[in-house]
Parts: C-alpha cells; sequence; structure tokens
C-alpha cells in the first residue's frame, strides 16, 4: 500500500470529525474560558468602504460571500474588529478547526518531508508538482518547454512551463500568462494550473479548439509562484492556514509586494505581523521579483508580448480586474473603453463558471496587487479568479475529491481568455 493511503478507519474517522466539526458551526469549546489564540469570526459589513475597515484593522480576511466576511482574528486583534461596529458572530478557535480537518502522520517518501493529510492527498506539494511537470515534458516534449525564473527565498525553483507549437522559438504569437499560488493555503490553485496544463497538452491530438489555440498562443504557466509557504502550510502534519512566503521574521504578502502605487492606500499593511505585509520595499520578496523579471524580458522591440494574464487564488468565486488600490472605476492608464472591456470579459467568463464579476476594489481596497502591477505597468489585461469554495466551509480545504468538478468547471472561462488573448478590446468591438 503506498504511503499515501490510510487504513479504513482513519479515512472514516477523518470524515466524522469533518461531519462533527464544519469549519462554520464550531462555537467556542464549553467549559473554555481562555480566550483562543486565533477566533474565526463572520462579520456584515455591505459596502466596499467596510469590508475595507475590516480588512484594515489587520484581522486576516479569508473570503466573502456577498456582504458575509470571514476573517480570522488574533486575541490582540479582537478590540479592532469590534471597534468597527460592525455585526460579527464568533465561529470558535481555528486551530482546533484545522486540527479536526486532520493530522498527517506520513511524510513523502521521496524527499522526508510531511505530506498533505488523509483527504487531501490528491493535492500537489511542490516535489509532486516539479514531478508533474517533468512527467509533461516527456509526454509532450514537441509542445512544452519548462525553466526555472529563479529562487524562492528558501531556494526552491520557480518552475515555468511555456505551451505552443514549437515551444523551443520564441514565435509571434499572443504571450499568455497564469500565475498559481502567491497565496500558500489556496492549494486548489495549483490544482488549477495543472489542470490548465493537461487540457492544453493532453487534447491537442485530437481537440480543433485545443489545437488552435495553441498553434497560434504562447502560454506561460506558473504554477507555485509561493513554494517556501506551500511547505510550511502542511510541514506540522496539521494545516496552519499560512497565507504569505517565508521571509523572515514573518513572511511578506506577495499580493501586497508589487511595485505599482505599492503601500499608497490603505490596502496593504507596514505591520510585519499583519497577514498583508507589504514588505519593506516594493519586490522585496523573491518570489515576486523574478516574476517581474521575466515579465519585464518579455518586452522585444519595446512590445509586451503577453497580452493577458490570470492569477488564480481560492477562495469566494468572484473574477475580479484592475484597479485594486482605488474605488474608482476609471483611472490614471485605465479609461472608459479599457474599464469596459475589462468588465466584459470578466462578465462573460463569469457566465461560464458561475463566479461573481466585479472591480477588485468592489471587493475592498489592495494595493500592491500583482493585477494592478501587470496592468499600471505593462498594459495586460490582467484578473484574479478566487475559485471554488464560496463561503468559510470549506474554506481553504476541500477535500481532494473536489478538486476535479472545482478545476474542470473553469475550462470554458479559460478557453474564451484564451480565445480574446489576442486583442481584448475586440470583446467590445474596438481594435487593438
Ligand atoms: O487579497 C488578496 O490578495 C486576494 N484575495 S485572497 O483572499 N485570495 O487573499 C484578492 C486580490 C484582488 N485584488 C486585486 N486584484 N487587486
Ligand atoms: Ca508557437
Ligand atoms: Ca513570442
Ligand atoms: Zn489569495
Amino acid at each position: 500500500m503506498s504511503p499515501k493511503r490510510r487504513g479504513l478507519v482513519a479515512a472514516v474517522l477523518g470524515a466524522c470529525l469533518t461531519l462533527v466539526l464544519p469549519l462554520n458551526t464550531v462555537t467556542a469549546q464549553p467549559g473554555t474560558t481562555s480566550t483562543p489564540e486565533r477566533t474565526l469570526f463572520e462579520i456584515i459589513a455591505n459596502t466596499p468602504q467596510d469590508r475595507t475597515k475590516v480588512a484594515r484593522t489587520g484581522v486576516d480576511v479569508l473570503g466573502t460571500d456577498g456582504p458575509r466576511l470571514t476573517v480570522i482574528a488574533e486575541a490582540r486583534q479582537q478590540w479592532a474588529l469590534r471597534a468597527t461596529g460592525l455585526p460579527m458572530t464568533d465561529l470558535g478557535d481555528v486551530d482546533a478547526q484545522l486540527a479536526a480537518l486532520g493530522k498527517s502522520d506520513f511524510t513523502d517518501p521521496q524527499v522526508g518531508t510531511q505530506d498533505f493529510p488523509s483527504g487531501y492527498a490528491g493535492y500537489h506539494n511542490f516535489r509532486e508538482t516539479v514531478a508533474e511537470l517533468n512527467q509533461t515534458v516527456t509526454d509532450h516534449s514537441d509542445l512544452v518547454k519548462l525553466s526555472s525564473i529563479g529562487k524562492s527565498y528558501e531556494n526552491r525553483d520557480l518552475w515555468m512551463l511555456k505551451i505552443s507549437d514549437n515551444p523551443g522559438v520564441d514565435e509571434n504569437e499572443p504571450e499568455v500568462l497564469f500565475t498559481c499560488n502567491q497565496h500558500a493555503r489556496e492549494h486548489l490553485t495549483v490544482e488549477m494550473c495543472l489542470r490548465i496544463i493537461k487540457q492544453y497538452t493532453d487534447n491537442y491530438a485530437t481537440n480543433p479548439t485545443v489545437k488552435n489555440l495553441i498553434d497560434s498562443r504562447e502560454i506561460w504557466v506558473i504554477p507555485m509562484v509561493n513554494p517556501d509557504g506551500v511547505e510550511y502550510d502542511i510541514a506540522s502534519g496539521q494545516f496552519r492556514s499560512w497565507r504569505k512566503n517565508r521571509q523572515p521574521s514573518n513572511g511578506t504578502d506577495p499580493n501586497r509586494n508589487w511595485g505599482f502605487q505599492w503601500g499608497c492606500c490603505g490596502g496593504s499593511s507596514g505591520s510585519a505581523t499583519s497577514e498583508t505585509y507589504r514588505g519593506p520595499s516594493a519586490f522585496s520578496a523573491p518570489e515576486t521579483a523574478r516574476i517581474r523579471d521575466f515579465v519585464n524580458g518579455r518586452v522585444v522591440g519595446g512590445t509586451q508580448q503577453i497580452k493577458t494574464h490570470i492569477d488564480w487564488h481560492t477562495y469566494s468565486e468572484l473574477i475580479l480586474w484592475p484597479y485594486g488600490y482605488t474605488y474608482a472605476d476609471t483611472a490614471p492608464g485605465l479609461d472608459a473603453n479599457q474599464a469596459n472591456a475589462f468588465a466584459t470579459l470578466g462578465r462573460r467568463m463569469a457566465a461560464t463558471n458561475g463566479y461573481t464579476p466585479q472591480q477588485s476594489s468592489d471587493l475592498y481596497i489592495t494595493d500592491g496587487s500583482v493585477n494592478d502591477w501587470m496592468w499600471g505597468v505593462h498594459k495586460i489585461w490582467s484578473y484574479t479568479f478566487e475559485m471554488y469554495p464560496k463561503g468559510a466551509s470549506p474554506g481553504f480545504y476541500p477535500r481532494d475529491t473536489l478538486i476535479a468538478a472545482q478545476t474542470a468547471r473553469n475550462d470554458s472561462a479559460v478557453e474564451l481568455f484564451l480565445t480574446y488573448s489576442d486583442c481584448v478590446p475586440r470583446i467590445i468591438g474596438r481594435t487593438c
């Protein structure tokens, strides 16, 4: 039996624990008077301004379902949360709920590190992701090229796969970038990048739509932007709900570290312990700096070759577009036609997967996000997809049995996105 398989008893026990303690219904343990280290709350915040107010208290915003915000507050943050005056419900001790998701009692046989717990073995850790990429190279050497764009803080390679006909040649075709897993605990996004890779390689020979897109585009996929964070999230055998990278002392939020309007607008934190810590300077995180270098390098003859980008996150089931740093629909570098093109493609994609389409700042203000940099600096049509689920249960940790359906759910959106990647304004009848 593979070490990834656990006994039936253990599997059933894991399932039962989840049934007894679903993430959104656990309340404080009876008979316990001490305050938990981290507490889950639901807050009702109807407007972007109210949601930004919650984010600015420094709590960890996990996701949004309409006006319902789920957050983790440390003991020292709870007063600030109450001071917002917004209605809130205590949903109990976070770490007790993470413990209930399962405890891994086995290590990855190849490298001796702790692996995903039972019920999550279908997710790819760093070593398995690299193995999958190498397998794709073996199976489809005529369609893909694998390279590293550099190293993470802890010296793991940041792998990137190019998918195209003649992948060894820089052809004059619109280039598309997919990035996954800026945030460590958003494990489903790695599976999304791997799904895209599988779709557009395995089906090339048999599916004419796939063949047309691959023959006319150059697709770059970076499946694991934050490998140090991923490994840290699973390293104790129990999920940590870790978001940031692993730079000292407490990690930097990669998605607040990009150098466009970095730290401008109260959409990130200057405090190193915050979950949205922007770092000491823009691109202080090696992971964002290496993607910046790669994207800057795609300016050839004065023209940025990458036309479109999706950055995959979980959770909330949203499709988001720039800007995040301002509530305004248009701003310097983003005119009404461009905003309309962003919104139109965003809505068309959302019609295929049932996600909610909106400008990023309709959620809450973020500054230093990847979308704002890609658009603000390079005019790359850059979206964020917040994947399954909508709400806090199962939040960041859906069982692996859900991977297939919740990644396939985005197949049509990805196809539409690739179709318009030659010229996004084409979707509103404009030229490029
Ligand atoms: O806050 C974030 O970084 C993203 N949400 S998450 O819960 N996955 O952390 C949303 C980013 C959206 N912001 C922009 N696209 N500007
Ligand atoms: Ca090509
Ligand atoms: Ca090219
Ligand atoms: Zn995220």
